[in-house]
């Protein structure tokens, strides 16, 4: 049987600290996305007080959000008396805020955004930009980004890849349990 998706593998998610950074446009599709990665994060063994939840206006926000918070929290741990995550982002980029205390560098991010295409070329830019983006982020700094960002042609595409009311499957459950993997790996591959 022709199976979708990478087959699966068991990873201990236990040592990890992840970062979710989400965007706030389409907000109703956002939400499912992000809970799907939490729960699977979850039940891979992350601990909750080592899940951040972030957000940024809209996708094309994603890198630069991604960026300063994975530089945020290393210069956090490398250094006593240095500012903290929190502090950094109050000063640089004054709608994201930690959900919680935790610290310590990220294994993983997962970038979280959703993309409806409309009349303008705006979807392609933004699109094109923001995947870019990630995937220099995460070869600039060795530390994995999940892509999630759905690019869709209308609502109704995008609900089924949140998996909302019953239809498709929720996206974000596979983003979780890919961030857990690749943190792991990370981990083990220095
Ligand atoms: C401007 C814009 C448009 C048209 N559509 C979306 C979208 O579907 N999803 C999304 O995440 N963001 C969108 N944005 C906002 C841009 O990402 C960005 O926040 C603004 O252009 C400000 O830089």
């Amino acid at each position: 049987m022709y199976l979708k998706g990478p087959s699966p593998q068991h990873h201990d998610g236990s040592g990890l600290r992840v970062a979710i950074v989400h965007a706030r446009w389409n907000e109703s599709i956002i939400e499912p996305l992000v809970a799907g990665a939490k729960d699977k994060l979850l039940a891979a063994g992350v601990k909750e007080s080592n899940i951040v939840v972030q957000s940024c206006p809209g996708s094309w926000e994603l890198p630069i959000a991604v960026q300063r918070l994975i530089s945020a929290s290393q210069i956090q741990s490398n250094a006593t008396g240095a500012p903290s995550a929190t502090d950094l982002l109050a000063s640089s980029t004054s709608d994201l805020t930690l959900t919680n205390n935790s610290s310590g560098p990220f294994d993983a991010v997962i970038a979280v955004g959703v993309l409806i295409k409309g009349e303008t070329m705006h979807f392609e830019y933004i699109a094109d930009a923001a995947v870019h983006g990630l995937m220099r982020v995460q070869l600039d700094t060795g530390i994995p980004v999940i892509l999630g960002i759905l690019t869709v042609l209308n609502e109704e595409q995008a609900k089924a890849r949140a998996g909302i009311d019953g239809k498709g499957h929720n996206h974000g459950e596979d983003w979780g349990t890919a961030a857990v993997e690749m943190g792991v790996k990370r981990q083990e591959w220095g």
